[in-house]
């Protein structure tokens, strides 16, 4: 899968994807990522990339020219042309981003990422190369790169090949709509707490089946939102909702 990241920090993005285990996969190349640097493509002989906005108002508004050419180098290098790639651009003014989202965009063999920064991009130009708007929730941050990370690595880690347990993939938390079981390791006893004695049974089925109990009972008191939505058995529904 190869992501393409339009940003004028590259730097920060950098940093972060080459990290852990979204930049193990990068070097075991099940991820291709690149931030392309949005000053690199503007027409200004002083490199700028912003102006004031029409209409007056605070603060500056990115110009449409320099992102529109780094976006068609991106579409070029790719073979995207005149086809275009799935291009998101990261906004609070969106729906928020969720797994099932992460999960429908995992299956794009190419995503476009558009970070935007001051008070945003000039509208022709989202109008002209925007698919997608998202929002990675309630709140308002300086710029799109922080949600461009977190939207890619939501993204990749569904990616068959980016984690090594596949299996942690599809249990974790949020799937069938639940929040994950407590996890304990060693040693079987810290600060006076024991690890609780069914998980040292070695009875399979009876672990399961208290992971499960555990998975419900704290999606009912820490998201008790997303309880109505949750695949349970009628029987879970008659006994703990
Ligand atoms: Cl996608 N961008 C910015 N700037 N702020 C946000 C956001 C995105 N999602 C929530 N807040």
């Amino acid at each position: 899968m190869h992501f393409y990241i339009l940003t004028l920090f590259p730097e920060m993005i950098e940093h972060v994807l080459s990290t852990s285990i979204i930049g193990r996969a990068v070097q075991n190349g099940y991820l291709h990522i690149q931030a392309v640097n949005i000053r690199d493509f503007t027409a200004d002989k002083h490199k700028k990339v912003d102006d004031y906005p029409y209409g007056g108002g605070a603060g500056m508004v990115m110009q449409a020219q320099p992102v529109y050419d780094a976006w068609r180098y991106v579409c070029t290098q790719i073979g995207f042309v005149p086809a275009r790639p799935r291009t998101i651009y990261l906004t609070p003014q969106a729906p928020v981003f969720s797994q099932s989202m992460a999960k429908e965009l995992a299956r794009e063999e190419h995503l476009v990422f558009l970070c935007g920064h001051y008070e945003g991009i000039d509208e022709r130009v989202l109008e002209e190369i925007v698919t997608d708007y998202v929002s990675i929730g309630d709140y308002v941050l300086t710029g799109g790169e922080l949600p461009a990370m977190v939207m890619a690595d939501a993204i990749a880690r569904m990616v068959p090949g980016v984690l090594k347990n596949e299996l942690s993939a599809s249990t974790e938390s949020l799937e069938g709509g639940l929040l994950e079981y407590p996890q304990y390791s060693r040693p079987e006893e810290w600060n006076g707490k024991k690890v609780p004695p069914i998980l040292l049974s070695g009875n399979h089925a009876k672990v399961d089946e208290w992971r499960r109990e555990q998975s419900i009972l704290r999606t009912k008191s820490r998201r008790p939102d997303l309880l109505a939505q949750a695949e349970l058995t009628d029987k879970e529904r008659e006994r703990y909702v």
